[in-house]
């Protein structure tokens, strides 16, 4: 381990010119990212401001923090969850003079520390990822949260947290719901999710997609994406659901829909992403075809029932990373990825650079529109703040204008048009 105190505390500075490639590699594909970081490294609207941040150590992490001290901010950074964080980006962050302390596999205690470490600065604004950090704020340090103009949130559980929080009056200070921005949610679900899990698929097994059953458990925005491209690949996709609605979806969308107790028969590879446990029980895996092979991209790892699938086999080993080979009772053979955990993260890299350059544009908008209420003198009430539309909209213009596609405007015309009620059809 190398300890600096009030710097860094990381398992190894030597990893760090390995993890600058893993991030000029993540620089190269954020564009909007770069983008902002080319405008505020001028302006420098964080100046004065101390950044404490809780969020996962990757190569995208580290383009989001790197942008965050050139706008001016002064940055303290732990991981928000010890199997995330890539020691060698870490590293590069400590030897960039970045405030940080974390690494792979700490423990609880460890965890814990490191966000402690993170608040001796005493920030003005927080950061977070599972809003870990805003409750070690409000629970353990509350005389801190006088400094705080606020915080952003990047996630789902985060922000679903932070609103029962808000409901019982107990939130000290706003924080943003980054996550329920239009090009953070969509995105990261439909077409991170979507590729990533496939890509998780195809490092645990290297099969072949085209021509198999490929069965999708729940047909959310993650189980969309998946489907999609499953299909794209060539796949037979088969999607079980429970809700009407997404399933006649699915079949619009050209997917062939049945139960899973039908779907267990036929399926050659199966995926979870539904968000509730016992997706995939004993009586499936007793009925599922030699070679089988399961997966989830769903957030919690209960959606597959593991203890069952356990009882029923005689034997398993690993036979290729996040691969295990049960052998049931019956003889037949079923190939288990990651343990269950998400594949996407777990067997590849999570969603690609191109997808968290949106995430992370949210992320530091909402850190500068914070800092400018700040400056304005506005004084907020310490409850959940939405994401304006324009930044949305803002965010997505730059990424096609990166891109190089350009698109139409209204004319003064047509917006009379669209507005005109009195008009009739
Ligand atoms: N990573 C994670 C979690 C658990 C886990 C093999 C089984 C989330 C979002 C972003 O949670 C994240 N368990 C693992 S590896 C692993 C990784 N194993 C190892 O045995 C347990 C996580 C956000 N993100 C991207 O998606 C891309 N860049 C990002 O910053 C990252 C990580």
């Amino acid at each position: 381990m190398d300890y600096k105190a009030g710097k860094y505390k990381v398992k190894n500075l030597n990893l760090a010119a390995d993890g600058r490639k893993k991030i000029e590699w993540a620089e190269s594909r954020m564009p909007v990212m770069m983008a902002l970081r080319e405008k505020y490294s001028r302006t420098k609207p964080l100046k004065g401001y101390k950044i404490a941040g809780c969020l996962h150590v990757t190569k995208e992490t580290a383009v989001l923090i790197e942008t965050l001290k050139i706008a001016g901010a002064q940055v303290s950074w732990s991981g928000c969850n010890p199997l995330s964080t890539q020691d060698e980006i870490a590293a590069a962050l400590a030897k960039n003079g970045i405030e940080i302390y974390a690494w792979h596999s700490q423990n609880v205690k460890e965890f814990y520390w490191s966000i402690e470490q993170t608040l001796r600065m005493k920030p003005n604004l927080t950061l977070d990822d599972g809003a870990d950090l805003i409750f070690t704020v409000h629970n353990r340090f509350p005389q801190l949260a006088k400094n705080i103009i606020g915080g952003t949130e990047e996630t789902t559980t985060g922000v679903h947290r932070l609103r029962a929080m808000a409901a019982a009056k107990k939130m000290l200070y706003p924080v943003v719901a980054v996550n329920d921005a239009e090009t953070k949610w969509d995105f990261d679900n439909v077409y991170g999710t979507g590729q990533s899990s496939i890509d998780g698929i195809l490092r645990a097994t290297s099969v072949l997609l085209a021509g198999k059953n490929f069965v999708v458990a729940g047909y959310g925005h993650c189980g969309k994406g998946v489907a999609m491209r499953a299909a794209g690949l060539g796949a037979n996709v088969i999607v079980t659901e429970v809700k009407p609605t997404a399933a006649l979806k699915a079949t619009l969308e050209g997917h062939v829909v049945m139960t899973m107790d039908e779907a267990a028969k036929i399926g050659d590879i199966f995926i979870t992403a539904t968000g509730v446990k016992d997706v995939i029980v004993d009586r499936h895996f007793k009925v599922m075809r030699d070679g089988a092979i399961v997966c989830n991209t769903g957030h919690y790892d209960c959606e597959i029932n593991i203890p069952q699938l356990e009882k029923l086999s005689k034997s398993k080993r690993t036979v290729r990373p996040n691969n295990e080979e049960y052998t049931l009772k019956n003889g037949r053979k079923v190939y288990l990825l990651a343990k269950g955990r998400l594949v996407n993260l777990a067997a590849a890299e999570g969603h690609p650079s191109e997808v968290m350059d949106m995430s992370f544009a949210n992320q530091f908008m909402s850190q500068i529109r914070l800092a400018d209420y700040h400056k304005k003198g506005t004084k907020l009430d310490p409850v959940v703040i939405d994401i304006p539309e324009e930044q949305d909209q803002q965010i997505a213009r730059v990424k096609l204008n990166t891109m190089g596609y350009k698109i139409d405007k209204l004319t003064e015309e047509q917006e009379i048009y669209m507005n005109d009620y009195s008009a009739g059809t």
